[in-house]
């Protein structure tokens, strides 16, 4: 009696001690604010693995949608990618790039769980969304993920970062920077005279915004104002549907 008392209690000691080692991994923060319209791109130096990863704001600033074509790659597979933490220097040194873009700093152990992908590195993208496998000569894929953040001054911001391609014993095969291409529409200056939302402002591709850091001169998110004007005129449409129905009650 008192032994099996002893040995319950020591069982409950010991699964106490397993749930604490398995501490919850921290989970990454979904974004919802990435800036409409921007798109950019690491292009690959090329001298074996070529091709580019495009990335783009998700529809509604919701999440990041990455655009991978790749040709060119060794047979010697399955090959890894992330997002690092550096960008590469001029030298093309890829292993300068540091480590993971981690924000949660989960750290690299337990490897990456694809079914709970907010639980993984936020860099780890081949993690999440699969390794290039061995003996395919060209990769292509196609993904939104939910935690790489294209609003500069976050944690899980990469467009002043880099991706890094390795071996399967992780050494860097290849790497490239992040560089935007289109920084999405200009602010929304209103125009009393204006005929068209179009001719607004000029789109925003001058070559400062695409070295990172400088904000637009205005100040103002370039983002909101599309959707702003398309959320008025979708509210004169509706009442103007309104309006119609109000007719026909009467
Ligand atoms: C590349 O970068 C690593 C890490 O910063 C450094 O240790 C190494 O010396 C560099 N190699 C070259 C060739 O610059
Ligand atoms: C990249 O941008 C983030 C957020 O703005 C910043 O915290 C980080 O230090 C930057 N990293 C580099 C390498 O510039
Ligand atoms: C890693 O693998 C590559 C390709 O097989 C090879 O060229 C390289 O020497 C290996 N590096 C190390 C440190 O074993
Ligand atoms: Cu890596």
């Amino acid at each position: 009696m008192r032994t099996s008392v002893a040995l319950s209690l020591l069982g409950a000691a010991a699964t106490g001690v397993a749930a604490q080692s398995q501490k919850p991994l921290p989970t990454a923060v979904a974004v919802n604010n990435n800036p409409v319209g921007l798109v950019a791109e690491a292009v690959l130096p090329g001298n074996n693995i070529k091709g580019k990863v495009v990335v783009k704001s998700g529809d509604g600033g919701v999440g990041t949608q990455f655009n991978i074509e790749l040709s060119g790659i060794p047979e010697d597979g399955p090959f890894t990618y992330h997002i690092h933490v550096n960008p590469v220097p001029e030298n093309g040194n890829c292993s300068a790039t540091l480590a993971h873009l981690d924000p949660t700093e989960r750290g690299e152990d337990p490897v990456c769980d694809k079914s709970k992908p907010e639980t993984c590195q936020v860099g780890d993208l081949s993690g999440k969304y699969g390794a290039i496998t061995k003996g395919q000569t060209t990769f292509s894929a196609s993904y939104l993920d939910k935690y790489a953040s294209l609003v500069e001054g976050t944690g899980a911001y990469f467009l002043n970062r880099s991706i890094v391609f390795h071996y399967p014993n992780k050494t860097r095969i290849t790497c490239a920077n992040f560089k935007i291409t289109n920084a999405g529409p200009a602010p929304f200056r209103f125009q009393p005279t204006g005929t068209g939302i179009s001719s607004a402002a000029p789109i925003g591709t001058n070559p400062a915004q695409t070295t990172g850091g400088a904000p637009s001169p205005s100040g103002t998110m370039p983002v909101e104002a599309g959707a702003s004007f398309s959320t008025s005129s979708m509210t004169s449409v509706v009442a103007a549907l309104l309006g119609g129905a109000m007719m026909l009650m009467l």
